[in-house]
């Protein structure tokens, strides 16, 4: 069913407490954590709790859950330092595009001079 937790899904393991992760908020519906392989700084994941393949069907299903992540990126932000200087929010969507982990997520990036158009 839309939203439930996947068995072979690494971040419903985090979420469930079974895969360790660097936790730097939670709420009720959503968990940020520090990127195992950080590419800035900051470099923080921000992801619902319910299980979802990327931001897109994410935002279909439960709209006020994707505001959420990008409430919580800015919140993280102001608390990281990095909105003074500027910072990113990305949602790679496919494979094509970068993503690898099949579970809706932002990534927070910040604290570095960020290039445009990225890679
Ligand atoms: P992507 O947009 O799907 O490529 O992002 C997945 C991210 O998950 C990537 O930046 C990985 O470094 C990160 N990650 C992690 O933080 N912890 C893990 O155990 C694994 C991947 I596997």
């Amino acid at each position: 069913m839309a939203g439930e937790p996947q068995a072979d899904c690494l971040f419903c393991k985090i979420v469930a407490g079974e895969v360790p992760a660097t936790v730097v908020r939670e709420t009720e519906t959503a968990v940020a954590f520090r990127d195992i392989n950080p590419q800035a700084p900051t470099h923080v994941l921000v992801i619902p709790r319910a299980h979802y393949p990327d931001a897109a069907t994410l935002a279909a299903a439960e709209p006020e859950m994707a505001a959420e992540l990008l409430l919580l990126a800015g919140e993280i932000a102001a608390d990281e330092k990095v909105d003074g200087t500027g910072y990113r929010v990305v949602f790679n969507t496919g494979a094509g595009a970068g993503q690898t982990v099949f579970h809706a997520h932002a990534h927070l990036l910040g604290g570095r001079g960020l290039e445009w158009p990225p890679g």
